[in-house]
């Protein structure tokens, strides 16, 4: 069943011991705020040099990387739109990075994923539209493979915990 493989956790994504942790980055792969600026001070100097050499990356897509000092042995980096408003195709562009991250996950055969809520920090997408893009692109996606075996949702508030659990116990 698609609900026990999908977990909920409130904390910081750099200290999770899973396969792959899912980078919220732009479209350089060279390092930033948020989340980005907390996984390459987590990962090391060493990440910085494998991502100079992946040619940046599109909006909506994503690339792996290891995780270098991370407990997590994978980073998947993905491109999430900035908000402008809705007109911009953000929505679809945000369900794509859910898509290819779970792709790349299932093609590496990765067990475990954490995801961070991508566009909806700087990038100003709508947290409550973005976790449910987030939750219904990884059941679907759930649905039809068997890798990844598990997805963990990393929020960093009270408030967006809650907004994904009341969608993940609906
Ligand atoms: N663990 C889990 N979630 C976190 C953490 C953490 N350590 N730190 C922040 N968040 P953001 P974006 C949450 O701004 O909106 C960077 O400069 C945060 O509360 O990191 O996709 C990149 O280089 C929010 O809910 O990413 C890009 O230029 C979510 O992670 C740009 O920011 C994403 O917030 C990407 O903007």
């Amino acid at each position: 069943m698609v609900k026990k493989r999908v977990e909920l956790i409130n904390g910081d994504i750099t200290s999770l011991d899973v396969d792959a942790i899912v980078n919220a980055a732009n479209n350089s792969l060279l390092g930033g705020g948020g989340v980005d600026g907390a996984i390459h001070n987590a990962a090391g100097p060493d990440l910085l040099t494998e991502c100079e050499s992946l040619n940046g990356c599109q909006t909506g897509q994503s690339k792996i990387t290891s995780g270098y000092r991370l407990k997590a042995k994978h980073i998947v980096h993905t491109v999430g739109p900035i908000w402008y408003g809705g007109y911009r195709d953000e929505p679809e562009l945000l369900a794509s990075c859910y898509q290819t991250s779970l792709a790349i996950a299932k093609e590496k055969k990765i067990k475990t994923i954490a995801f961070p809520g991508i566009s909806t920090g700087i990038y100003g997408f709508p947290k409550e539209l973005a976790a449910l893009i987030a939750v219904n692109e990884t059941k679907r996606f759930l649905n039809k493979n068997n890798y990844p075996e598990k997805v963990i949702f990393v929020t960093f508030s009270n408030e967006s915990y809650e907004t994904y659990r009341k969608l993940l116990d609906s």
